[in-house]
């Protein structure tokens, strides 16, 4: 299962809860859940009402959820994530700018809590670039998340490196310009990431450490003005670690949600990144069964991972395996609110035994 942010954490705390809990467990068939992206500290968050893992009940509602996801046979990582630029002061600690390697404003909207309590469009604002000396303590921010993690009784860890997120904001050309050892060549723009991967495997070991990168990926505002060299060299770096995975938002994935042929390009970087990397494989985005199934039999990637058709089919799983239909999802409750559109998309044997109850109801009107 693919990480999904889902906004529904309790407030004031960003804290998970119960509900979180139902929610992961209903999806415990997963061959591995990751976990939607959690704010490594107050610094890292960047829409309203996302769940963090860097205060003691923050720890304490995470272990409700991978306690329930364990009794219920599945397996769960947390996807460790700091926004950099993409947040806004009113969701900083004491309404201080974001943070990002450079002081270059993002097009477009933060999602944040309104006066009323409802969620609405904000702005971004022109981010505060890191001074070299305050690096080290973004890394031990990422420590310190991963050790609670570990408190949270996780089985392992995702780093988010994508989506144009902070260590995507230092890794592609338009959004780092600086001039230390963490601007410039591949070298110095991947040395934030590599950092932390380091930091993040001293505390669990490699093989408990999963990292996502988005090649091409143009969400948030970023691009780069040689992806293939930028981030071929990063999957070659990241053979250094014995990592648990390498996840990959598939550069081809509108193609292949629409069943048209993808951009060369996109294509050319998939191969590129097959070849460069010598570990286990996910990609994620758009998929279907079938799509799946032949992105695995070219051996393109070793896994792929399912984030909307989770989202709506706790028994992902059972259904591809009967071939059975899918519950469509349903994106207006993607973000915030409460159980419905949450825990309340039905598995195959809930829709069987809803049918009898309804054909009562219409006999008896
Ligand atoms: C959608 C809405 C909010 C956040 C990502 C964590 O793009 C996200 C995200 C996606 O990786």
């Amino acid at each position: 299962m693919a990480p999904l942010t889902r906004s529904r954490s309790i407030q004031p705390g960003n804290i998970p809860s119960a509900i979180n809990a139902y929610y992961y467990a209903q999806r415990a068939s997963a061959a591995l859940i990751i976990s939607e992206a959690t704010q490594i500290s107050q610094q890292g968050q960047g829409y309203a009402w996302t769940p963090g893992i860097h205060s003691p009940d923050q720890i304490e509602g995470w272990r409700l959820v991978t306690e329930a996801v364990h009794k219920a046979g599945g397996l769960i990582f947390l996807q460790l994530w700091h926004v950099g630029r993409i947040s806004h002061p009113s969701l900083q600690p004491d309404g201080m700018l974001p943070v990002a390697p450079s002081a270059i404003r993002p097009v477009g909207n933060a999602f944040i809590e309104m006066e009323d309590g409802t969620g609405g469009f904000a702005a971004f604002v022109t981010p505060r670039a890191l001074e070299t000396e305050e690096i080290p303590y973004i890394v031990r921010q990422y420590e310190r998340a991963a050790r609670n993690a570990q408190a949270a009784g996780f089985n392992g860890v995702e780093i988010h490196a994508a989506n144009g997120y902070l260590l995507d904001q230092f890794i592609e050309s338009s959004t780092n310009k600086r001039t230390d050892e963490y601007g410039g060549s591949i070298d110095n723009r991947s040395r934030l990431l590599m950092e932390v991967v380091l930091a993040v495997a001293g505390v669990w070991g490699a093989n408990r450490v999963g990292v996502r990168l988005s090649p091409m990926g143009m969400t948030n505002d970023i691009s780069d003005s040689d992806p293939e060299k930028t981030f071929g060299c990063i999957a070659r770096k990241l053979n250094d670690f014995d990592l648990a995975y390498l996840h990959i938002v598939n550069p081809a994935m509108a193609a292949i949600e629409n069943r048209t042929t993808p951009d060369p390009s996109a294509l050319r970087m998939v191969d590129l990144i097959r070849k460069k990397f010598r570990g286990t494989l996910i990609y994620a985005g758009g998929f279907d069964h079938d799509t799946a199934e032949a992105w695995l039999r070219q051996g393109k990637a070793d896994v792929i991972a399912f984030g909307r058709k989770f989202l709506a089919n706790p028994d992902l799983p059972e259904r591809f395996r009967r071939r059975a239909p899918l519950n469509a999802d349903d994106p207006s409750t993607y973000y915030g609110g409460g159980m419905r559109g949450y825990v309340d998309y039905p598995t195959l044997s809930q829709q069987r035994n809803a049918e009898p109850r309804l054909c009562v109801d219409v006999r008896w009107r």
